[in-house]
């Protein structure tokens, strides 16, 4: 049984988080995997707050186990989301794609336990000063909006900087991704594309399909010329919106050239037109199961190469 630190901070069975993906992580997925043992994460997303509310009532109703809320700090109501997370005391707390320090002392006031994705050992110390109860040190091998460093060099330098839990994120999709992450130094790891094929995710077949389908080198970063780099699935979008970034378009084009894209995939299943988000590991993830099952399958597997861990030696 694997028992880390992360497990008694947070109360689960299994040292597994779900990452808040837009358009991804609703209640539904969110509580499936709080209630076997790992923790949920309702996404925010770009939406308002009575959207955000109505998804942790949702998710109150479905689970009794705690679950998160990930607060994406770019979006334009990213004030709203923040204030309903603390009037609604959720249990924890996690933000992505900035820095959550002028929120932490409302989430922290609340009750709340605040756990910021850091893609950097000076954005992991200041969360720590601000209270942060763990952080999750996510690398560019994730998908969605990521940072320069990669998972095996973030997550030990991390490690050493802070003496909170570091709950690792970034290219893991099975149970030696996970053992490997614990060698590292982790409490934990945040799973985010393995949970795409979840049965209780609600995207889209098509989306489910061309993960299940990705190979090592199926997925593109593009978005970097406008400060945000983003990685997905290669596709007819990610392709023409890589070419246009060498192009002369103005910014402000290249911009309104992604407006909408992530709906498209994940609820309309335009897998071409679609910006479809996805790491790295998408090429390890093979089936659809229950979420449950993704859990106690990944832990079990980091559970047998722990155990013979020991052979190496001697
Ligand atoms: O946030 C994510 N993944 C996301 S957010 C998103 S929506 C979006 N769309 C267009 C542009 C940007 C976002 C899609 N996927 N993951 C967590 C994450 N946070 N990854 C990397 C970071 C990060 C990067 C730099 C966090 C902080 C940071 O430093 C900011 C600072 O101000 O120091």
């Amino acid at each position: 049984m694997l028992n880390t630190a992360l497990c008694s901070l947070l109360g689960l069975e299994y040292p597994v988080l779900q990452g808040g993906m837009a358009w991804v992580s609703e209640a539904k997925l969110a509580a499936a995997v709080s209630s076997a043992g790992g923790l949920g994460i309702i996404s925010a997303m770009n939406a308002d707050g009575a959207y955000l509310r109505q998804q942790i009532q949702l998710a109150r109703s479905l689970t009794q186990r705690p679950f998160g809320v990930n607060v994406m700090l770019l979006s334009p109501n990213v004030e709203e989301v923040a204030a309903v997370c603390a009037e609604e005391k959720v249990p924890v707390i996690t933000t992505g794609a900035g820095n959550p320090a002028r929120y932490m002392e409302q989430w922290n006031a609340a009750g709340s336990k605040v756990i910021p994705v850091v893609a950097s050992v000076a954005l992991a110390k200041l969360a720590a000063r601000h209270g942060a109860a763990a952080v999750i040190a996510e690398g560019g091998e994730s998908g969605g909006h990521i940072g320069e460093l990669s998972t095996f060099c973030l997550v030990p330098q991390v490690k050493d900087a802070v003496s909170i839990p570091v709950i690792a994120a970034g290219g893991i999709a099975d149970g030696r991704g996970l053992a490997a992450a614990l060698m590292l130094g982790a409490d934990g790891v945040q799973l985010g594309t393995a949970f795409l094929v979840a049965e209780e995710c609600v995207i889209h077949q098509n989306y489910k399909n061309r993960v299940l389908k990705a190979g090592d080198t199926d997925t593109i970063v593009t978005g970097r010329r406008l400060g945000h780099p983003v990685r997905s699935l290669k596709n007819a979008f990610s392709r023409q919106y890589a070419q246009l970034e060498y192009s002369e378009i103005s910014n402000e084009e290249l911009d309104a050239q992604a407006v909408g894209r992530l709906r498209m995939a994940a609820v309309e299943g335009d897998e071409k037109q679609g910006c479809l988000l996805a790491g790295q590991c998408a090429g390890l993830v093979k089936e659809e199961a229950p979420a449950a099952e993704i859990i106690r399958r990944i832990c079990a597997e980091a559970e047998v190469l722990l155990g013979n861990a020991g052979r190496w030696l001697g």
